[in-house]
């Protein structure tokens, strides 16, 4: 299983669409854990793909590149993952906050949460304040979600608890917030309700939140 999920770390990172596919396809037949192949292989590859781009030792177009591999592996590994209850628990709005088009780890938490009894409404990206609470009201929300992997886009996360305070609708919704900057302290910073730091943690963190009532500490699944 090591040996599938190293080989897929690379592939991911050389940008080897077809060799993604074929990996991730043999990997799942021979019954290797869908989760660790996003986590142990594309995530982990990503990452790296990241520090490069840091180092500028890859620029715009391996990240791209990356992110279409990651965008495949998903689509392979999705109708594997396996849900729990499935039972209604609640309604949930999520997108990527003004400015972010970073959707793979969005979509993660979104099929996660979808296979796990809460029906998603999925905004997309750069999605602006004003739509996440128009929708999370005329949706009669439980959680606006908000991801955010850019420190400029992370501002509007404040924004929308600020809004919401503003307008008398902050006791409404629970607000998770996640995505590569976030960590626990930005989210109790802005005063979210949860934070979770993967995709399946944030079921637990969702399942928590629906219980959880204004004034409660900050839910934290890391
Ligand atoms: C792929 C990628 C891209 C792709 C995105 C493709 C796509 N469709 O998403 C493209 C090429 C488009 C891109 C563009 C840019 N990128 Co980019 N990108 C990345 C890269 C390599 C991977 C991101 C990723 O998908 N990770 C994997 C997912 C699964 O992880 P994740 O998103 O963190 O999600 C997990 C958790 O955080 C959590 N989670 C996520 N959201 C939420 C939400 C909630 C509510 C909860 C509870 C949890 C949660 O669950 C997820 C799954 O476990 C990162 C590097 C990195 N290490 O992240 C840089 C990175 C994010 N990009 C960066 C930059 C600078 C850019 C550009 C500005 C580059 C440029 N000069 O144009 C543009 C900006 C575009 C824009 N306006 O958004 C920087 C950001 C720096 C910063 N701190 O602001 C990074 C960190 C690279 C770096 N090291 O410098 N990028």
């Amino acid at each position: 299983m090591a040996d599938y999920l190293s080989q897929i770390e690379e592939a991911v990172y050389d940008g080897d669409e077809d060799l993604v596919v074929e990996l991730v396809e043999k990997a799942l037949a021979d019954g290797v854990d869908p989760e660790a192949i996003i986590q142990d292989g594309g995530v982990a590859a990503l990452n790296r793909l990241g520090d490069d781009f840091n180092n500028m030792m890859a620029f715009l177009p391996e990240l791209m590149i990356g992110g279409e591999c990651m965008k495949h592996l998903i689509q392979l590994c999705s109708p594997h993952l396996k849900g729990g209850k499935s039972a209604f628990k609640g309604k949930i709005v999520i997108g990527c906050a003004k400015g972010d088009l970073h959707d793979i780890g969005k979509s993660l938490v979104a099929t996660q949460l979808a296979i796990n009894g809460y029906e998603v409404v999925d905004l997309g990206t750069d999605v602006p304040t004003n739509k996440f609470i128009d929708t999370a009201m005329a949706e009669g929300a439980d959680i606006i979600a908000v991801s955010s992997l850019l420190t400029t886009s992370q501002y509007y996360m404040e924004e929308l608890i600020t809004r919401l305070t503003h307008e008398g609708k902050r006791d409404k919704f629970r607000i998770a917030v996640g995505g590569g900057p976030i960590g626990p302290e930005y989210a109790e910073k802005i005063g979210a309700d949860g934070y979770s730091r993967t995709a399946g943690l944030s079921v637990k963190m969702a399942d928590r939140l629906m219980v959880h009532k204004p004034g409660d500490p900050l839910v934290v699944e890391v």
